[in-house]
């Protein structure tokens, strides 16, 4: 164990650490320490000889003898419980008050203002220095307080102070995430709530009702894929003599969250919009590669033989939804969630529609990868360097998670005051999708009632897919997006555990260039793959694209993520 003997964690706290530290470890060089007389000396006699100080372990959620004041902002969105008293303000939060009695921490607000304000407000106090000791932030800024020297280190704090659950969360993905948040030289500038990236997998929807009306199979192979398209376009699968179908459903935005190209592209070894490690390890722009020519020429030759929808490039996703729900369309790439939104409103409209998940299919005799994001990052956990406590930050975010236990679900109420949507920092979960599908498994397989949930969620999860199992319809979409072994979620860990998968290399903010020059860029790649979808530019279009698009700032775009890569390197 090394104690820090910088500035700032001379208290109370700190020395009934270096005398633990000294107790306990009998590693001789890792505690100098102990007998470090400044160390001693900054701390006031009077609290450090207090024996219930001394006693003072590092726990998680350890109670601090005497408050700690915490300042923070906050933007305040309007709670969605209708339960939560009328005239409540942030700072009589209930989380807050539970938070003061557990831990001794108190939260003070320099300011709070409305939700939609945030932004703005904060960037006055940032451009006029004045700084919390706690802040929640997104990427961005954390680049921008990481550049200008504004935050502290919380490197012990993590490695001291993070609850078991927190440290879990943190190394679900291998610690990928959080070593985006180190600076150059290793320390820990921010902790970061992020979700399992592989829910971004994409893989291929289809209804198995009219497969059978065609007298098809699932397809495994491209080919085979282009055969289900053609017949699901022309053979008339809803069997109703009408030729009113077509083959994919693809809404106008190639590269959207739900309806897009991303898997047809994946499929044929193709990631426009994406870095890529490329042959010689260095990021490359997916859009400028001959696969997407190639999957572009495709996509041509779909339309031109009525495989598309005619008015695919003005529709959106709500127009596309519109036609799945009408029975107009059968075959759709996306991720995981599609049985809860919108396959369950197929299902509810047509009780005849069945909706299988399958694996990307093969490409010249290659398995579909789909790609998945480096990270899925939300909001970070940042101190200031200037906050002596940045262990009561980690203490903060080890507090949110604690509450959810059952043993608080009586007290956590909205209607006694507590509002989730206030506390900061809510870190999140991300290994409840597959701690969730992997325990209520295990609770379906042994008919287990009793079983003991990680989450809540799990909980529900699992009584949904009973009552699913008992015909009950309505229970469909959860169960087949989250628990069915070859429902969503099922695929997709299939999927990622088969390693058919491509990992983009840049999870950066965006970059100067990025932020000057990016949305022409789009609008560039976008018009242009269109128009060759269409028939409108010839598939050699391409060419002239890919000069254009690095002429016009691409290059240096590229230049600038590798420069980021270099220094975040994956693993
Ligand atoms: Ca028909």
């Amino acid at each position: 164990m090394r104690i820090k003997t910088g500035s700032g964690l001379m208290t109370v706290l700190m020395v009934a650490a270096l005398m633990l530290a000294a107790c306990s470890n009998s590693n001789g060089s890792s505690s100098p320490s102990a007998s470090n007389p400044e160390a001693s000396s900054s701390a006031p006699a009077s609290e450090s000889a207090s024996p219930s100080a001394a006693e003072q372990p590092k726990e998680p959620l350890g109670k601090y003898p005497e408050p700690v004041t915490v300042s923070m902002v906050l933007g305040a969105r309007t709670p969605e419980s209708k339960d939560v008293p009328s005239g409540l303000t942030p700072d009589q939060n209930g989380y807050l008050k539970k938070l003061k009695e557990m831990t001794n921490i108190e939260v003070k607000y320099a300011w709070t203002v409305p939700y939609e304000q945030f932004t703005q407000k904060f960037k006055l106090s940032i451009a006029s220095g004045d700084l919390p000791d706690v802040m929640w932030v997104d990427q961005v800024t954390f680049e921008q307080f990481k550049e200008q020297g504004i935050l502290g280190d919380l490197t012990e704090a993590y490695r001291d102070y993070a609850s078991p659950t927190i440290k879990k969360w943190m190394e679900f993905d291998g610690g990928a995430t959080m070593n985006m948040m180190k600076s150059e030289d290793g320390k820990l500038l921010g902790l970061p709530s992020y979700s399992d990236a592989n829910q971004s997998l994409q893989t291929l929807w289809i209804r198995a009702d009219w497969l059978k009306n065609v007298g098809l199979e699932a397809p495994r192979t491209f080919e085979e894929l282009e055969k289900v398209a053609d017949a699901f376009a022309h053979n008339d699968p809803d069997q109703d003599g009408q030729q009113d179908t077509y083959g994919l459903a693809l809404m106008k935005s190639l590269n959207f969250w739900g309806f897009d190209a991303r898997g047809f592209f994946y499929t044929l070894g193709a990631y426009p919009y994406n870095f890529i490690p490329g042959a010689d390890g260095k990021l490359v722009a997916g859009e400028t590669l001959p696969e997407t020519k190639d999957a572009l020429a495709k996509l041509a030759d779909w339309y031109k033989k009525g495989l598309l929808d005619k008015e695919w490039a003005f529709k959106d996703e709500n127009k596309v939804v519109e036609d799945m729900i009408a029975g107009k369309v059968g075959l759709s790439f996306g991720e995981w969630w599609y049985p809860n939104w919108p396959l369950n409103l197929v299902k509810d409209n047509d009780p005849k529609a069945e909706w299988i998940n399958v694996p990307l299919p093969s490409y010249n005799g290659n398995p579909g990868k789909s790609l998945v994001p480096r990270a899925r990052l939300g909001k970070i956990l940042v101190v200031n360097k200037n906050f002596v406590h940045p262990e009561a930050a980690i203490k903060m975010a080890n507090f949110y998670p604690e509450m959810t236990k059952k043993e608080y679900n009586d007290v956590a109420t909205p209607a006694n005051g507590y509002v989730y949507e206030w506390y900061e920092p809510r870190v999140s979960n991300p290994t409840e999708m597959e701690t969730n599908y992997i325990q209520v498994n295990e609770a379906l397989k042994a008919n287990n009632d009793g079983y003991e949930f990680e989450n809540g969620s799990g909980a529900l999860l699992y009584e949904t897919a009973k009552k699913y199992a008992n015909g009950d319809q309505a229970s469909w979409g959860l169960t087949f997006s989250r628990a069915s072994e070859d429902g969503g979620w099922g695929i997709t860990r299939q999927v990622r555990d088969s390693g058919q998968i491509v990992r983009s290399g840049f999870a950066g903010p965006p970059t100067p260039t990025q932020v000057e020059k990016g949305a022409s860029l789009l609008k560039l790649t976008d018009e242009t793959f269109t128009k060759i979808i269409m028939g409108s530019a010839s598939v050699d279009e391409f060419d002239k694209y890919v000069e254009d698009w690095k002429k016009l700032g691409g290059n240096d775009i590229i230049a600038e993520v590798n420069d980021w890569y270099v220094k975040n390197p994956m693993k």
